[in-house]
């Protein structure tokens, strides 16, 4: 391997924020089990068709998802290499009703972990982008540890995910600047290859679901209608493009700029409800961006303000470059 480039470990060896505590070291150590279990991960879902590992497990999950068999095995690699860490007190998982209590890494200096082992399972089945998402916060020393989970995203000690798509990259943020990472899958390890990552001001390409088109906010709806409408001036119109899968529409987003929309359906406008969920989805993916100076909003506030009452609360989201969502703010206002 080039060794110019460096390591995961090195790298988050220079990140002031994760040398400062017993709880930033527990911080780290829990990105280090993470990225170790990637290659697992990655095999795994290359090998899914030989091994039987397609199709759903049988039943929904506690947000009414159908459960993958990949998205079970996936939360089982997630909670042993979180136990084997010793750093985490409790783990909130797309793939468990409650918190996941942890006895290794309880007390002070334990933080907790808030996952989406399998983020995009509906894509599992057709060979598409998948990926897994974690946010990481103080557990405050408390047991059970799992409501430390529900403070506002503004008490992330780090978050981010590993996408496994054409290559497998790792991309995560502990405060100091976002930082990508590529997988050498013959040594298993990550090299950082998009260091520092700053989203541009102002793209060309949105990714939104417009099958939902009915059920948007008015101002949603005209702020698409505006990214679709030809005026070069602006460089309208922009290009859509949706993966399926948020990890994957966020990378895109991060390293070209533009936009990610998940509004909220506003079918009944007093009670509008978005799709991500905030602990897992909406929070880790808003600082990512936010630390590549992008912005996370609802529309009308910003995502990492919102505090949770439920550990598998959605929230509406508009993430991307600062000049978008700005815009999008705007047209939510008129
Ligand atoms: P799954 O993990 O249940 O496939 O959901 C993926 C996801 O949470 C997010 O990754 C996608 O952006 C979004 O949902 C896709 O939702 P739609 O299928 O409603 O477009």
């Amino acid at each position: 391997m080039n060794a110019t480039y460096q390591t995961l470990d090195q790298h988050l060896g220079t990140q002031t924020p994760l040398q400062s505590s017993d709880q930033a070291r527990s911080t780290a150590l829990v990105i280090r089990s993470l990225a170790a279990v990637a290659s697992t991960i990655a095999d795994e879902l290359a090998h899914a068709a030989l091994r039987g590992r397609l199709g759903a497990a049988g039943g929904t999950n506690v947000t009414g998802d159908q459960v993958k068999k990949l998205d079970v095995w996936g939360h089982d690699v997630v909670v042993d290499a979180l136990r084997r860490s010793g750093a985490c007190a409790a783990l909130v998982s797309e793939e468990s009703p409650e918190p996941v209590e942890m006895p290794e890494g309880k007390g002070r200096r334990g933080v907790v972990v808030a996952c989406d082992p399998v983020d995009g399972s509906s894509n599992l089945d057709v060979n598409g982008t998948v990926g897994t998402i974690f946010s990481i916060k103080p557990s405050q020393g408390w047991d059970p540890a799992g409501p430390a989970a529900l403070t506002p995203g503004t008490e992330q000690l780090a978050a981010g995910d590993i996408m496994y798509g054409t290559g497998i990259a790792l991309v995560y943020t502990a405060g100091q600047g976002t930082h990508g990472f590529t997988l050498e899958r013959a040594s298993g390890t990550f090299y950082l290859t998009h260091p520092n990552i700053r989203v541009p001001k102002k793209g060309k390409v949105y990714g939104i679901n417009e099958g939902n088109m009915a059920t948007w906010h008015p101002g949603q709806r005209a702020f698409v209608e505006h990214l679709k409408t030809s005026d070069k001036a602006t460089g309208r119109p922009y290009s859509l493009r949706y993966s399926g899968a948020m990890v994957a529409d966020i990378h895109r987003t991060i390293l070209d700029g533009g936009l990610f929309m998940y509004p909220a359906d506003m079918s009944d406008p007093t009670k509008p409800k978005g799709k991500l969920r905030l602990l897992y989805e909406v929070a880790p993916m808003g600082m990512v961006v936010e630390q590549a100076g992008g912005r996370a909003s609802t529309g009308t506030e910003r995502v990492l303000e919102l505090k949770a009452t439920d550990y598998h609360q959605r929230a509406a989201i508009i993430v991307g470059s600062a000049d978008d969502v700005t815009l999008a703010e705007e047209f939510y206002r008129r």
